[in-house]
């Protein structure tokens, strides 16, 4: 299902951000002379199967990467579990980072926060309007609530300065409460951003355990919609 719309209005759309609600599942996408908006959002992700990705831990917008690793602990991701999970398209494989965690049995009430990823797009520069989340296989206190991501067009040596994003989101991860595991949340609009950048810092501020011990945070997917 296609709406033809002229150029203008989407120009309206990316400074205003007034033309569509959230949680509607259309994008907007070019055709020759004039834009359209569609329905079909899984032409329109921007990361590939083969991405190379960075997690990171005690980071937050705006401050600088922590570089996280294999393994179990402070600092580190599960072997197998790592960042670039959230891209293969496929929620049965999921992302475990326990942040500043040093009890990974019970946890902490502010386990993991603070803790995410980021990369360059193979695809090169790209202008991201919305994105997706999708949750893991077990506990729903374990999910994400409260993200930021962050743009750059800085070369790879720099991404690990604060200095080198530029904060294009923050709030809602778009799950819910109890959300239903190994499913997406609602989609979320970047409706402020009209940016190309060629790579992303994707962070997670806050899990949905509400003050309940979790032992990490975890997510399956991270789709990043745009063109
Ligand atoms: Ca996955």
């Amino acid at each position: 299902m296609v709406f033809p719309l002229f150029r203008s209005a989407v120009a309206r759309y990316l400074t205003r951000g007034s033309l569509y609600q959230s949680n509607e599942r259309y994008i907007l996408r070019k055709q020759e002379s004039y834009w359209y908006v569609s329905n079909d959002m899984s032409s329109q992700v921007l990361t590939s199967s083969n991405e190379t990705v960075y997690g990171v831990w005690n980071t937050t917008a705006g401050s600088d990467s922590n570089p996280a690793s294999n393994g179990t602990g402070i600092g580190k991701y599960s072997l197998g579990q790592g960042p670039y999970t959230v891209f293969d398209k496929n929620t049965n494989t999921k992302y475990v980072n326990f942040g500043n965690c040093n009890n990974i049995t019970t946890g902490s009430p502010n386990c993991a926060q603070k803790t995410g990823l980021y990369l360059t797009l193979k695809r090169g520069a790209s202008l991201l309007v919305a994105f997706q989340l999708a949750t893991a296989d077990s506990f729903p206190q374990r999910d994400p609530l409260q993200i930021t991501i962050e743009g750059s067009n800085n070369n790879s040596t720099e991404l690990t300065r604060g200095s080198s994003w530029t904060l294009l989101y923050k709030g809602s991860s778009g799950i819910s409460i109890n959300q239903t595991r190994l499913t997406y949340g609602s989609i979320q609009w970047l409706l402020q951003n009209s940016e190309w950048y060629a790579s992303y810092r994707f962070l997670v501020n806050l899990a949905m355990n509400n003050g309940t011990n979790i032992p990490f945070i975890q997510y399956s997917e991270v789709a990043l919609f745009g063109y």
